[in-house]
């Protein structure tokens, strides 16, 4: 776990810089090697890696706009991951969907920018899981501006009544962009959402990554040994803006530097001492982690770009008359198709 989170961790922090290549002094979000938007998970670890450490590669987890942490801990292709945040063609998505849609398969990973968007799907996969007689389970990530959705509510609802093997994960940091969660949910502990659905709930008050892991123990224990699902609520902490480049104008600086006071990775390593692990046995892991992370980076920053004509190739399962990869653009045809 410790070593999945320091992963996460540098991973951002090495993003961020590439990030901000070209992009200032004004900021251009369209500028610099990784263009469009940055979500960054500082502070969410915890909760991706407690999480994760039950799961194995057959195992489906759907995050949402914020899921590098989660991606390294379910053990996502980090070359590949970071070819697709690049744009570059030998991304896990052909360099087309950024670092919000990242995709693999080997690892039965997704995420999407929609928010609660990964919970149908996970429910999907629990259903999959369940007609194909195996003990896989499906875990779906979601923020705690999400637990009013629609599509989180009616897949708590199918995976109750149909008993399904799906793990919900709310990471709640307070904040859905610029909004307070008390402006908008008089739920203060989403974990409550499941005594509506009759499933266990369970909040873990701190992103302390043990207490996530034990109670993630119990949450995944329960949907693998086919009692249906669970949901869990961790804690954590935005540690930055919702966005790179998020001035944050709407934050206090106490609501930030108590976010920043609160450092899961630090209070594992204490943690970590505490129970006999050496100073240089957590260098050892810090480095391992910081040498793959710029394997990774570059690696990635020495891919092709894709190829234009390939824009709309993958874009389709069964093309729509008059898309294909050779048709003419709209523009082409004086926009009458
Ligand atoms: C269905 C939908 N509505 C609105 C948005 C715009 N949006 C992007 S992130 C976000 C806030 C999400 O907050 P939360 O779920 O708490 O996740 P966090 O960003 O705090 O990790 C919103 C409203 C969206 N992407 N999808
Ligand atoms: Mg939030």
């Amino acid at each position: 776990m410790y070593e999945n989170m320091v992963t996460a961790r540098h991973y951002e922090e090495r993003l961020q810089e590439e990030y901000l290549e070209g992009k200032q002094p004004a900021f251009d979000i369209s500028a610099g090697p990784i263009p469009g938007e940055l979500h960054l998970a500082a502070g969410h670890e915890a909760a991706g890696a407690g999480v994760c450490q039950h799961l194995r590669d057959s195992d489906t987890v759907t995050a949402p706009h914020r899921p590098h942490h989660v991606a390294i801990a379910k053990g996502v292709d980090l070359k590949r991951m970071t070819a697709e945040i690049f744009g570059r063609r030998t991304g896990l998505g052909s360099g087309k969907g950024g670092h919000m849609h990242l995709f693999d398969p080997d690892v039965n990973f997704a995420c999407s920018g929609i928010i609660a968007e990964g919970c149908p799907p996970a429910v999907g996969a629990g259903m999959a899981a369940t007609r194909r007689n195996t003990d896989d389970v499906a875990v779906a990530f979601l923020g705690e501006g999400a637990i009013d959705q629609g599509a989180f509510l009616e897949s708590l609802n199918l995976a109750s009544v149909r008993d399904l093997p799906v793990v919900f994960v709310i990471e709640d940091n307070d904040w859905a962009i610029s909004m307070p969660k008390e402006r908008v949910t008089d739920v203060e502990n989403g974990a409550k959402r499941a005594d509506g659905f009759d499933l266990p709930g369970t909040r873990v008050d701190s992103d302390d990554a043990v207490a996530v892991y034990e109670a993630a123990r119990e949450a995944v224990g329960h949907a693998r040994d086919r009692n249906g699902p669970a949901l869990l609520e961790v804690q954590v902490h935005r540690r930055m803006g919702h966005f790179m480049g998020d001035p944050q104008e709407y934050r206090s600086e106490r609501d930030q530097e108590a976010a920043m006071q609160r450092d899961s990775i630090e209070r594992l390593a204490t943690d970590l001492r505490g129970r006999g692990v050496d100073d240089e046995e957590l260098t050892t892991i810090r480095d391992r982690a910081h040498d793959r992370v710029e394997e990774a980076i570059a690696w990635a920053k020495d891919q092709p770009e894709p190829d234009p004509a390939d824009a709309h190739m993958d874009a389709f399962v069964n093309p729509p008359s008059g898309v294909t990869d050779t048709e003419p653009s709209i523009a082409d045809t004086g926009g009458e198709e």
